[in-house]
């Protein structure tokens, strides 16, 4: 069983829920294979799905170099999904200050960084995901403009309009969204950039569906709807400039997961709940107005 304590006051770890405490403790102890394999392929290690065609032929590899193919496929598709999420930042000059919210290893951080040589302060409630993204900026000799720290999304601390732009991959049903976007529109300028890639629930089938409930249980995490996201947007001066339904496009990356040594477990209730209409995959870019 696991324990959680309250955070203790005047402590140096960040002021966050006993809820936010659990998710950390997750992510503390997280060494997937899916993760760790993945990143080792190049040095940048993400903790989100993949987008795109898979190549179908890894499949059939001598078995001596099978699981080296189907690993390096995977990476690609988590690579295009990194990719495609940089597209939507907007211009960005290599003054502009980014922050990577929810930044887990670090890997995007420094695909944006590698794209824009610009800033970028990534944050994390785990002090191990902060620790490994740090070393990495160390190795890909970044660290001076990008930097990792331990703190809660929700609560920030950095200074009113200090970011260009801000983006969540996959780390939004791990809080509250007014709150989340109430501290976005303080944070981002004026004409600021936010993009978010989520997996929601679908409001058009009712209420969270069986897999949508089991994804949750698997991560400690809560699906929000994907009304949340637009209704909460609207409350806190973001208004949406691209929204991309990314599910069909990630539906190839669970089927090779799925037949992969790697997967974890979850793979066919993302599958099932992608394929019975209960769950989306999107990319949502918004302007701070
Ligand atoms: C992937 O992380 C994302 C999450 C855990 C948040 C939940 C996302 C949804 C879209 C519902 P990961 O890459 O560490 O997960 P895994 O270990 O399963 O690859
Ligand atoms: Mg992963």
């Amino acid at each position: 069983m696991t324990t959680t304590t309250a955070p203790r006051a005047g402590a140096a770890a960040p002021a966050i829920s006993h809820y936010q405490k659990s998710v950390a403790e997750y992510w503390n102890r997280e060494k997937n294979p899916v993760n760790l394999r993945l990143g080792d392929v190049d040095g940048f290690y993400h903790h989100h799905y993949g987008v795109g065609d898979v190549d179908w032929s890894v499949l059939d590899a001598p078995q001596k170099s099978r699981d080296e193919r189907i690993i390096a496929e995977l990476h690609r598709l988590e690579s295009a999904q990194a990719d495609l999420l940089a597209d939507h930042l907007g211009a960005v000059n290599p003054d502009d200050r980014l922050l990577d919210s929810g930044c887990g290893r670090g890997g995007g951080s420094l695909v944006a960084h590698k794209r824009f040589n610009c800033h970028v302060d990534g944050i994390s409630i785990s002090e191990t995901q902060v620790a490994f993204a740090t070393t990495q900026a160390k190795k890909h000799g970044v660290d001076d403009k990008v930097r990792f720290h331990l703190k809660n999304m929700l609560d920030t601390g950095f200074d009113t309009g200090s970011f260009r732009t801000i983006w969540n991959n996959e780390s939004t049903m791990y809080v509250d969204l007014p709150s989340l976007f109430a501290e976005y529109a303080r944070l981002l300028t004026r004409g600021g950039r936010y993009v978010t890639i989520t997996g929601c629930y679908n409001d058009t089938y009712g209420l969270p569906s069986r897999e949508v409930s089991t994804i949750n249980a698997h991560y400690i995490c809560d699906i929000h709807p994907r009304s949340a996201y637009f209704r909460e947007m609207a409350n806190n001066r973001l208004v949406p400039i691209s929204v991309v339904d990314l599910t069909a496009a990630t539906i190839p990356y669970w089927e090779l997961r799925a037949q992969s040594s790697l997967c974890t477990g979850i793979e066919d209730a993302f599958l099932t709940a992608y394929k019975n209409g209960s769950f989306q995959y999107l990319l949502i870019a918004a302007d701070r107005i």
